[in-house]
């Protein structure tokens, strides 16, 4: 097995995480021997660096990439950009530092990308805590961004707004080298802006089901500022 994992980089966006990113990396770093991690950090104000980088110094495979220093826009999506072109591995596995997606499916994601797909998407099969406004937005977003890439022809998968998926690096840096001005930085919905760059029929996509738990440290950085993000993704 440590042959898959030698090969995975997860890339872990961070802002204020000091209550969930020591655990998640221990618990992935125990699980998948091999595997190589790397933290995008907006400038947390917590502990969040100090955590990472005392298990950096222990784990010669975590990274601290510290996007306040590289004077970069705050932002999900360029986090994760940063993070899969920073990484020097076949695959990424892209997820939230929160807990939220459950590092168990890891194994999964990576024996799909292994098989010769150059997407897997983890898709969530069940939502838990979230107000009932909120299931409704994200329901009428989910519509018309499907609808976009439906009418477009564009590829898609059963939960296009997933933060957590896995992906060949290759792919991703071919799709992103030709279409950068389409990727919203600031945005959090990622997977959207590269399904929309695929034609149809142009990539091999899988999909995992999980059941997304409900955050239990920190706070939540979802907002309206994120929702308008995404609407510009869709015009974009
Ligand atoms: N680097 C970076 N990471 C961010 C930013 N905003 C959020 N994140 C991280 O992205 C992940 C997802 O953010 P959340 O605030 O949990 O969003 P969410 O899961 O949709 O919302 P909740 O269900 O309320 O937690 C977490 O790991 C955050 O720390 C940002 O601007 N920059
Ligand atoms: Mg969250």
């Amino acid at each position: 097995m440590r042959g898959i994992y030698s090969s995975v980089t997860v890339v872990l966006p961070t802002y204020n995480e000091e209550g969930s990113i020591g655990k998640l990396m221990s618990a992935i770093i125990g699980r998948y021997p091999g595997i190589s991690i790397i933290v995008a950090d907006d400038g947390s104000t917590d502990r969040t660096k100090s955590v990472v980088m005392s298990l950096a110094r222990a784990h010669r495979r975590i990274r601290f990439l510290d996007r306040s220093s590289m004077k970069r826009r705050k932002g999900l999506t360029g986090s994760v950009i940063d993070g899969i072109m920073e990484s020097g591995t076949k695959f990424a596995i892209v997820m939230d530092a929160d807990m939220q997606h459950p590092f168990d499916r890891i194994g999964d994601i990576s024996e799909k990308l292994d098989s010769g797909n150059d997407i897997a998407v983890a898709v969530r099969k069940s939502v838990e805590g979230w107000q009932m406004y909120r299931k409704l937005i994200s329901k009428a977003l989910i519509t018309l961004g499907y609808a976009e890439l439906v009418l477009l022809g564009r590829e898609r998968s059963s939960d296009i707004f997933s933060g957590y998926f896995g992906i060949r690096r290759r792919f991703f840096k071919n799709i992103y080298m030709k279409n950068r001005g389409r990727f919203v930085g600031e945005g959090y919905k990622i997977l959207f802006d590269i399904l929309k760059c695929i034609r149809k029929g142009d990539a091999k996509i899988a999909e995992v089901p999980y059941a997304f738990a409900s955050r239990k440290e920190g706070r939540s950085k979802a907002g309206a500022r994120q929702a308008i993000a995404l609407i510009r993704s869709f015009l974009s």
